[in-house]
């Protein structure tokens, strides 16, 4: 029997959808998850940037970041030569971040009750922002006050390959491809797992460029 043309449309739109995959015991891969927020977070991203410009910050060992970064929300992650911690205070102008716009809160809260975490109520959003060729080294995200709560992070622009970890160093890593409009959400066991960021491939994203916007929404304080 021949299907219809309705049969074969329907056959290829759940690859339209967002999906969602278990990488780790309790982390959760949402794909394409904020595609349908994306015109009312962007223009809300320039005006946290615009107030809060991104910087390549200095690490404790004296090297400049190959990412950009700049903060939003009641704290802020910073690192100078003293160390990394969080601050209620921009250093670059003196002032308080920006505030964390109502359509990040909500998408984060959204993305991690999708993941099973209830009531995620971020008071940071860390943003990163890679040129080609920039990187993230393999760390872990110890410098919140807390690991109780769950990291919520969105992909933006061109795609990434994200390392994910284990709670060694050494330990064997998973490649795991992060694209546009892509959110992640990371706790409980999975919380202190060792990830990074390979470098950026050349390329042109429609909507953001020659670059990858990676927000993180944090519980810090
Ligand atoms: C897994 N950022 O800012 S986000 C970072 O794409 C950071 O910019 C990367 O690592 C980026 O600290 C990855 C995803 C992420 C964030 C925190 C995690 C993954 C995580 C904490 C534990 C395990
Ligand atoms: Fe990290």
């Amino acid at each position: 029997m021949q299907p219809s043309n309705f049969d074969l449309f329907a056959e290829h739109e759940p690859e339209q959808q967002p999906r969602r995959e278990q990488i780790g015991e309790q982390s959760w891969l949402l794909r394409g998850f904020a595609l349908g927020v994306i015109d009312q977070l962007l223009p809300a991203l320039n005006t946290v940037l615009a107030e809060a410009p991104l910087r390549h910050m200095v690490t404790p060992g004296g090297f400049s970041m190959s990412v950009g970064t700049s903060s939003c929300g009641e704290l802020g992650w910073i690192t100078d030569r003293s160390g990394y911690r969080y601050s209620s205070v921009d250093p670059l102008s003196g002032l308080p971040w920006p505030r964390m716009p109502s359509v990040f809160a909500e998408l984060a809260h959204a993305a991690a009750e999708a993941a099973g975490f209830a009531a995620f109520d971020a008071d940071s959003c860390l943003i990163n922002r890679y040129v080609p060729g920039a990187k993230m080294s393999l760390h872990q995200d110890k410098d919140e006050n807390a690991y109780s709560a769950p990291i919520v992070s969105l992909s933006l622009g061109l795609p990434a390959m994200f390392l994910f970890g284990g709670f060694k160093r050494r330990d064997k890593q998973q490649k795991i491809p992060l694209l546009h409009g892509d959110m992640v959400v990371w706790g409980g066991v999975d919380r202190l797992r060792f990830h990074g960021v390979l470098p950026i491939k050349q390329g042109r994203h429609p909507r953001l460029g020659e670059q990858r916007i990676n927000l993180t929404f944090r519980v810090a304080g």
